[in-house]
């Protein structure tokens, strides 16, 4: 199963049904994401088409009357493949390839179309390969795949150069054992993590939409490689790199996954092993694009993915980045104000990285206290717990008791107020 026609550039028509109301993006700058994402997927854009609708119809999403429209646009354009920025229904989807008779793809298939593309640790694949499966996998039934789906290109590629599987008990039987090895690469990373805390090494996750310069800005503190693109989702596989602030904390910090509006549900499940990172961190380090046009929005989208992961109470740190972009001050002060806890910086440039640090640093100090304490001779293991989780400063051997100064995390420093 070897896909030859990997890299021939598929021609694509566009297609944005704005249904006004459903979220806070206006359908031009949707419109624009949806190239950005064509584009990041290797496509040429032939056309793009904005309609409105104030109801998606079961049949078609769009209109009968549109479809067809859009039908002749794509015979006119010989176009290989039409893409919408919805998601569509299995029945949808049928319908209109059948009418425009043409490969359609919805916004989900895009997205995993990309991913795939981009996956390149094993982890990576196989969480690609999943998601890819459990969205084709109830679109398998009767027609509900068509022939012209068979032939590559864009939503047929699998991670790697293999081609997606598309026998029904097969992709069972393949989803099944991708689950499991997934589940102990998880362990893998769980144990891996466990030995970090043990070394007192705190965690910062580089969260934000896609293209905002996570990657330029790891790069930028640690000397890293991770890959720079003008593109969408240019990582996929999560970096984790050593730091020492400038007050000699240690730190880890994690390059993650761009996040994006409407992301696909399949993937953040899927993705959940590799996100944990950012569920387990100490602090989030969000990085804005604040020259974007979108920047309030990318912001919401964001914040909605880790309310969805259950990490949006954690302590946050702001970057309003590529502030070498933006010529207008009144912007600034105003995301300043808007944007709690934030500092502009360049990550390109490297303006106003010592801010940031030092605002990182500020709050993992919130997550540490000194303390002094009498530890009694029959509590030992409490005097190893706080050599294991963190610094001490002094230690004395009193009569029956052992005086330690030393910083912990305030998990520690809680249990110990409770024991002693
Ligand atoms: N002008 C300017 N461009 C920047 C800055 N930071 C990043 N970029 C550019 O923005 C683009 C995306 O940067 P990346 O670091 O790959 O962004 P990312 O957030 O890691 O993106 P994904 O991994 O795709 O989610 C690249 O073209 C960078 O050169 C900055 O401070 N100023
Ligand atoms: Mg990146």
């Amino acid at each position: 199963m070897w896909d030859t026609g990997r890299d021939k550039k598929e021609k694509a028509v566009l297609v944005t049904a704005h249904i006004p109301g459903a979220d806070s993006w206006g359908e031009q700058d949707a419109a624009r994401e949806l190239k950005e994402l064509a584009l990041s997927s290797n496509v040429s854009v032939a056309q793009e088409i904005i309609c409105h609708r104030h109801q998606p119809t079961a049949a078609y999403f769009i209109g009968r009357g549109k479809a067809e429209e859009i039908a002749g646009l794509a015979q006119s354009q010989a176009a290989d493949v039409v893409i919408f920025n919805e998601d569509l229904t299995s029945t949808q989807q049928r319908n209109l390839e059948e009418l425009i008779d043409t490969k359609t793809i919805d916004r989900t298939q895009l997205i995993l179309d990309i991913f795939a593309r981009r996956a390149k640790s094993m982890e990576g694949k196989i969480q690609v390969e999943l998601a890819q499966l459990e969205y084709l996998l109830p679109r398998l039934t009767g027609k509900g795949i068509i022939l012209s789906r068979l032939g590559g290109g864009i939503g047929t590629r699998g991670p790697g150069e293999m081609k997606l599987e598309v026998d029904r008990r097969r992709i069972k039987e393949r989803i099944t054992r991708l689950k499991k090895e997934l589940r102990n690469l998880s362990q893998r990373r769980q144990s891996l993590r466990e030995h970090r805390r043990r070394h007192d090494l705190a965690t910062v996750a580089i969260v934000g939409y896609t293209n905002a310069g996570k990657s330029t800005l790891i790069n930028r503190l640690t000397g890293a490689e991770q890959i720079i693109q003008h593109s969408l989702f240019s990582t996929l596989d999560p970096a984790t790199r050593r730091f020492t602030l400038p007050n000699k904390q240690k730190v880890l910090f994690s390059d993650t996954v761009g996040f994006l509006h409407r992301l696909p549900h399949h993937l953040i499940e899927a993705f959940h092993a590799t996100l944990e990172e950012v569920i387990e961190a100490d602090v989030l380090l969000h990085v804005l694009d604040a020259s974007s046009a979108v920047i309030y929005q990318q912001y919401q989208a964001v914040l909605e993915v880790l309310r969805d992961l259950g990490a949006d109470k954690k302590p946050i740190v702001t970057a309003l980045n590529k502030l070498d972009l933006m010529s207008e001050s009144f912007s600034l002060k105003r995301y300043a104000k808007d944007f709690e806890n934030s500092v502009a910086i360049s990550a390109l440039k490297g303006t106003n990285i010592e801010q940031l640090l030092d605002k990182l640093a500020l709050e993992l100090s919130g997550l540490w206290a000194e303390i002094a304490v009498y530890i009694p001779q029959d509590k030992m293991e409490l005097v190893s717990l706080v050599y294991r989780e963190g610094q001490v400063f002094k230690q004395e051997y009193q009569q029956d008791k052992v005086y330690l100064q030393a910083r912990v995390p305030l998990k520690v420093k809680a249990r110990l107020e409770k024991l002693l």
